[in-house]
């Protein structure tokens, strides 16, 4: 795998400024997440650095990205080419980066819909890009940045409750696993807080 100083050259090379800053925001929001809850810092800063690196690309770029990776695009996310730049960043963290650890893959795969029961290291990094210090001022978001270092699942549920508003009010359609996302960790609050 290449080094984390290597990698932040090529993405600084690669990404518009804004997008290289929130990547770096995300890298160490996701380290200090993981100080928090006792896992592995060194994979949050990998998996927090790579979890946009297919952010850049434009919509036939990412066609023929799902082409050469033989990655399935769902109806749903061919109307919403934006939704793949998780799952070709996994494939570019492996191919282009070396990256082999399954964990930290599965957090950049899984950064933008969330799956129902993330592992720890998933949970953290959907988390720390939507509360990354140079995200602007969300609804709520004092909230959710405090839940983020006290309690993962109300977090989620607080993240999952604003983004699915918001895609509504846009009229976009809702990806079936953000909308498995969401139900699974509702139902997991209801049942923590019983
Ligand atoms: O890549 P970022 O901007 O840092 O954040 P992200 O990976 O969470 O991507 C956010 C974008 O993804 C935003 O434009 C909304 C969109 N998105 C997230 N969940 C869904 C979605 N779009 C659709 N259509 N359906 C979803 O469920
Ligand atoms: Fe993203
Ligand atoms: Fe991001």
């Amino acid at each position: 795998m290449k080094e984390i100083n290597e990698i932040k050259k090529c993405l600084k090379d690669k990404l518009s400024k804004k997008r290289y800053e929130h990547t770096i925001g995300v890298m160490y929001t996701a380290a200090a997440m993981a100080m928090c809850y006792g896992e592995d810092i060194n994979k949050a800063l990998i998996a927090g650095l790579l979890h946009d690196c297919a952010k850049h690309l434009s919509d036939n770029q990412k066609m023929a990205a799902c082409k050469k990776y033989h990655l399935n695009i769902t109806p749903l996310e061919n109307d919403n080419k934006e939704l793949l730049h998780a799952k070709i960043g996994a494939a570019f963290a492996k191919d282009l980066y070396g990256v082999k650890d399954k964990e930290i893959l599965g957090a950049i795969k899984w950064h933008t819909t969330g799956r129902p029961d993330m592992t720890r290291l998933e949970e953290i990094i959907f988390i720390a890009d939507y509360i990354e210090p140079n995200r602007k001022e969300l609804p709520g978001m004092m909230e959710i940045r405090r839940l983020a270092f006290y309690n993962l699942t109300d977090c989620i549920v607080q993240i999952m409750e604003n983004t699915l508003k918001y895609l509504e009010g846009k009229k976009s359609l809702i990806d079936p696993s953000s909308h498995d996302t969401y139900m699974y960790y509702k139902t997991k609050q209801e049942r923590e807080h019983e």
